[in-house]
């Protein structure tokens, strides 16, 4: 048996496969799991490590180790995969913030998609953030429609910004927004959250998740990574999201996701109102006065249904 004290505690940094890389404040480990600690495809109780996990490892030589036990979370963000209730994939714990990224062309952005993670951020009390890149791509035109869809979500409350990874549009903003905080970037794949994370913090992609050990996917993101940044703060890099489902979240809590239906959600006539068909309904009275953006609460249906 080991000393207590060849105990180390440290911060999953990685996870491809079945190797686990951790970093404690001196050195970095490539650990394998012991017992039944698994990582792997996602689905279900296999999926039990996640990037930023803080964990507890016994070194096995100076670059190896094995980790032993997952300290409790603060935060986790957890999406369903496929359609069977218990395939949960945790895509990462202990962070402060998301990054909702999209792209202002190629992929052309859906607020559908900001809407669902939204939904993910609240339901994990993590606080989230817009950001549109590509902002270089499209005409005048498309980025001043752009800006008038996402200004909805300024005046809700999120921070929004406007980026691109090709000039220097929106770097600035994108550091304060990251600065001291451990955020994970998400969003569809290719809207370019890789390219971003190198361009604000050079160097980055030559350790970056980009190339997997076989050389294969050299410009996908195939495992997520949690970076440090030089200016402060920390952050997560995940491989692009092709679905996202909800099914995992209770339909009460769906409309808690929608911040602006919150402070209404105790005055509907009916307790149990799922603010759909029920009369006397305080969300779609707001809605008809134009309190509440009717595509926000189209969204909010769309997703109800998909609860079900
Ligand atoms: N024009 C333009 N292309 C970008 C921008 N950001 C990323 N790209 C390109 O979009 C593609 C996907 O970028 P990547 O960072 O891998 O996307 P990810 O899947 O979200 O990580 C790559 O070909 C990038 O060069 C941008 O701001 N402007
Ligand atoms: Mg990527
Ligand atoms: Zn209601």
């Amino acid at each position: 048996m080991p000393e207590p004290t060849d105990v180390e505690v440290g911060t999953v940094y990685r996870i491809l496969g079945k190797e686990v890389s951790v970093r404690t404040d001196s050195k970095t480990f490539a650990c394998s799991l012991r017992g039944r600690l698994f990582t792997g495809d996602g689905s279900g109780e296999r999926n039990q490590l996640a990037v930023g996990d803080r964990v507890e490892l016994t070194p096995l030589s100076s670059s190896k180790g094995v980790i032993h036990a997952v300290l409790p979370r603060s935060t986790a963000i957890v999406r369903q995969v496929g359609k069977r209730k218990l395939s949960l994939q945790v895509l990462a714990a202990n962070v402060d913030q998301i990054v909702i990224v999209s792209a202002l062309e190629r992929p052309r952005f859906k607020v559908g998609l900001i809407d669902r993670f939204l939904v993910i951020a609240h339901d994990a009390s993590i606080a989230a953030a817009l950001c549109l890149n590509k902002i270089d791509l499209g005409d005048d035109q498309a980025l001043v429609e752009a800006r008038a869809e996402l200004e909805l979500y300024r005046t809700l409350g999120y921070p929004v910004i406007f980026t691109s990874a090709k000039t220097e549009a929106g770097h600035d903003e994108l550091r304060a927004l990251l600065k001291d905080k451990r955020s994970v970037l998400t969003g569809h794949s290719g809207v370019g959250k890789s390219k971003l994370a190198a361009a604000i913090q050079p160097g980055l992609h030559l350790s970056s998740a980009g190339v997997d050990r076989h050389g294969k996917g050299r410009h996908t993101t195939t495992a997520s990574t949690l970076f440090s940044l030089d200016f402060g703060g920390e952050l997560v890099d995940t491989p692009g999201v092709r679905e996202l489902s909800l099914g995992h979240i209770e339909r009460r809590k769906l409309a808690e996701g929608f911040i602006e239906f919150r402070p209404l959600l105790h005055q509907c006539h009916f307790a149990s109102c799922s603010h759909i068909p029920e009369p006397h309904c305080a969300v779609k009275e707001a809605v008809e006065d134009k309190k509440i953006a009717r595509k926000r609460y189209d969204s909010y249906c769309r997703l109800y249904e998909e609860l079900g």
